[in-house]
């Protein structure tokens, strides 16, 4: 232990009606806070004047008060008996406890035995702290986060063709004044849904909506072409669709020629995805695709904008790079109201992807392993380049670790339990650790296998900055008063970090004092937050990165003049169809995919405990074609057992029209035997390593009916 000065995080004032952001998704929508009108909780209304939701809100926010005050909200921290109960213990009990056991596990095992699990929930502040954490306190390169499960096929793609990774390198109001816009598996209207409303007076404006997804979503009803393709195709998809401009002459062979290299490479081959062909692949008909060519070829301004469903594949960042390449094609890359964007998921998925909680990366998009990168921020934290750890292990292999390279797990914000694939395999690898510390808010599904419980303030309760889907930095507020008993996240890693030997590198005044460090680090970097300050912020409804100076106004649109490449010029990649990991066969003949529902976020950790959204949507349930059904006698209601070659899940049947005949699909926010990813493979992405969330072959082993 040091005697590093013991000096309290300092902690803003509530205040009443102030402007802070939701605490779920990426849209950030801007809400106030105010007084409690009875029952306790505070009220929660949209904020009007902030312009990215422009007051609405989703469900999911107007119920977010319901956490704050809530019966099942953790207060102590707790630490497992011997014989396996918790019992509460005092927080330096607790975190003397972790800090001996992870130098322990250092000793005997070396420092890549201690794991570090991040989150895309985590304010700025944080995912630049725990990344620091994890390599200056712990020294491991075992640091990856639940953004490797969400955004890390769109950044690669992004990242090599753009040369720099912003989920929307224009803001959302452009979508108002583009004439076309296609959706690639994002289902907005339940995922994002005061997003509809720019869709709505895009189209109100005379523009089109084209939707695809294997399944007729609340979003692909508002289209006015709805392309409903096999899972896994995308990518074949977006070549045919490239096809045809280049058959018409539709592509733009100046903007190729001026502000692009590798074209010629993607001439040759998409010349093989002759639409009669697309329409084998992916199911679409040849009329459709040719439409959605020349709707999006011929309009002034057009955008596509991809989700989950096209990123969550084996081929993940081929099937970015192949929507990337059709937008390029057509010039619209940094043109007005035009471009490729992909829709970021998370609160904070893409402040959460740039500061270092990703196992190759340092603060402000910097690589681990790049030698100037490692100096930069070697020179921030006062440590020598040559003691940063190398890169570690993504998230998936993270896990696959735990119990044999990995020993000790430090969880900060996610549910990995519910939220990974091959469910089972996760929990054996829980069930075999040395040391698991899981700091939430609620009890979950991993904290059920923790060995010590770290309870936290929750969003309301303490300040920091978010980064929104367009880049946009916004400050989270203090609004509400935390109850007596947790801690901030950054002061519980003061705390094992003192105790491990380096308190003074993580003792900060208070959050702005991280934010001041963190846009050190950043300096000069791609993700360059070093002229973002809170004041600005404030003055203004967020600043844009990247704006390296403090004169400097932010970036709200990207690529209008150039790339981030040093050439200035985007990349092509050539890219074609395979299949994915597992195809349906003979026995396992159906394809499974996976999402959201409107009511519940991930792993549901947080919505499963708030009484309204619970009622709204109590259990999962498995959408099944009339046709499918029909053949296994399965109705509404109907239990269903799903078989793949993991496991078996029953699920409670909805059959319905809008899913395609050879696909069965089921939301995710469930644990136990309900949870989905016991079915779903743990094949990866060779380069982003993102598992394949939205293509499992199953079958149908099992029909009982009533409950
Ligand atoms: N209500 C709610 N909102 C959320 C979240 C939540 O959990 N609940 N989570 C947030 C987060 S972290 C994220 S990442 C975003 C995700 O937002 P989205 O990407 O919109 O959400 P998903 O439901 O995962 O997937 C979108 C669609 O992909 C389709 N799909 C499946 N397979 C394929 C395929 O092979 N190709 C294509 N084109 N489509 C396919 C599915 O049918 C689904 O409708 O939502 C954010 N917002
Ligand atoms: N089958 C299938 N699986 C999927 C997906 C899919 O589409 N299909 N989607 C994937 C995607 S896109 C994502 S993003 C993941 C998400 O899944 P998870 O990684 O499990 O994320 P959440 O459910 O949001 O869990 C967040 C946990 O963090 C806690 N938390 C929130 N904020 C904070 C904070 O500030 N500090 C601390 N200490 N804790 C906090 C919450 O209480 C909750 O327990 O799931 C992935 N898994
Ligand atoms: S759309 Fe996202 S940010 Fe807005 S209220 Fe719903 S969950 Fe919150
Ligand atoms: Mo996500």
């Amino acid at each position: 232990m040091t005697d590093t000065p013991r000096v309290p995080l300092k902690l803003a004032e509530p205040a009443l009606g102030v402007r802070t952001h939701c605490p779920y998704c990426a849209f950030q929508c801007g809400i106030l806070m105010g007084e409690d009108l009875g029952g306790g909780l505070p009220r929660v209304t949209g904020d009007p004047h902030f312009p990215v939701n422009n007051g609405q809100l989703c469900i999911k926010g107007w119920t977010s008060g319901a956490l704050l005050g809530h019966p099942q909200r953790v207060t102590c921290p707790q630490l497992r008996d011997p014989g396996g109960t918790w019992r509460d213990a005092t927080w330096a009990e607790a975190f003397d406890f972790v800090a001996a056991k992870m130098a322990a596990l250092r000793e005997r095992y070396g420092p890549d035995a201690n794991g570090v699990f991040g989150s895309g929930a985590l304010t700025n502040e944080k995912a630049y702290l725990l990344g620091k954490f994890a390599r200056v306190a712990l020294g491991t390169a075992n640091i990856d986060y639940n953004g490797r499960f969400c955004m890390s096929s769109a950044a690669a793609a992004q990242t090599r063709a753009f040369g720099i990774d912003r989920g929307l390198p224009f803001p959302v109001a452009d979508v108002e004044r583009a004439e076309v816009v296609m959706l690639v598996g994002a289902n907005t209207a339940d995922t994002l849904p005061p997003m509809m409303q720019w869709f709505d007076r895009q189209k109100a404006a005379g523009g089109r909506l084209v939707v695809a997804d294997p399944r007729r979503t609340a979003t692909a009803r508002r289209a006015d072409l709805f392309l409903q393709l096999t899972p896994g195709t995308d990518l074949a998809l977006a070549n045919g669709l490239l096809y045809v401009a280049l058959e018409e002459r539709l592509t733009d062979e100046r903007y190729i020629a001026e502000r692009t290299t590798g074209f010629d490479a993607v001439r040759r081959a998409v010349l093989q995805y002759h639409p009669a062909h697309v329409e084998r692949l992916t199911g679409v008909p040849e009329s459709q695709l040719r439409r959605a060519a020349r709707w999006l070829a011929t309009a002034r301004s057009a955008m596509v904008l991809s989700g989950r469903g096209t990123e969550q594949h084996s081929k993940g960042v081929d099937s970015v790079h192949a929507w990337i390449n059709l937008v390029l094609a057509l010039g619209k890359v940094g043109a007005p109201n035009s471009g490729f964007g992909t829709l970021t998921g998370q609160g904070n998925g893409q402040g959460g992807r740039e500061h270092g909680q990703k196992a190759d990366q340092l603060p402000g998009y910097r690589l681990i392993e790049v030698d100037a990168h490692r100096a930069a921020v070697a020179n921030v934290w006062g440590v020598e380049p040559a003691s940063l750890p190398r890169k570690g292990k993504s998230a998936t292999e993270l896990l696959n670790a735990l119990g044999s390279e990995v020993r000790g797990l430090f969880v900060m914000g996610s549910n990995v339990a519910v939220a990974a694939p091959h469910a089972e395999r996760v929990e054996q690898g829980l069930k075999a650790l040395d040391l698991l510390v899981v700091c939430d808010a609620f009890h979950n599904e991993t904290s059920a296998h923790a060995h010590v419980f770290l309870p936290v303030f929750q969003w309301a309760e303490e300040d920091g900055t978010m980064t929104n889907l367009e880049g946009r930095v916004i400050r989270r507020r203090v609004v509400s008063r935390p109850p007596t008993g947790p801690l901030s996240d950054l002061e519980i890693l003061r705390e094992i970090a003192d105790r491990l030997g380096c308190g003074a590198k993580f003792a900060f005044r208070d959050t702005e004092a991280v934010f001041d460090e963190l846009r050190r680090a950043t300096a000069g970097a791609p993700a360059d937050y070093s002229g973002i300050t809170y004041a600005k912020i404030d003055a203004a409804d967020g600043v844009c990165w990247p704006c390296p100076t403090e004169d400097h106004p932010g970036t709200p649109l990207m690529f209008t003049e150039r790339f981030h490449h040093a050439d200035g010029r985007a990349r092509f990649f050539a890219v074609d169809h395979r299949t994915a990991g597992e195809e349906p066969d003979a026995e396992f003949p159906l394809f499974f995919t996976t999402g959201r529902y409107k009511e519940h976020y991930n792993s549901g950790a947080q919505t499963r405990q708030v009484a309204k959204l619970h009622a709204a949507q109590p259990v999962p349930r498995l959408e099944m074609h009339p046709r499918l059904a029909r053949r296994h006698r399965v109705v509404t209601g109907s239990r269903v057992t799903v078989e793949s070659r993991r496991a078996r899940v029953e699920f409670a049947a909805e059959v319905t029209a809008d899913i395609r005949a050879d696909t069965l699909f089921a939301p995710f926010h469930w644990g136990g035997r309900a949870a989905a990813n016991l079915l779903t493979s743990g094949h990866l992405d060779p380069t982003s390593r993102m598992p394949e969330f939205k293509l499992t072959a199953v079958r149908i082993a099992g029909v009982r009916h009533g409950s």
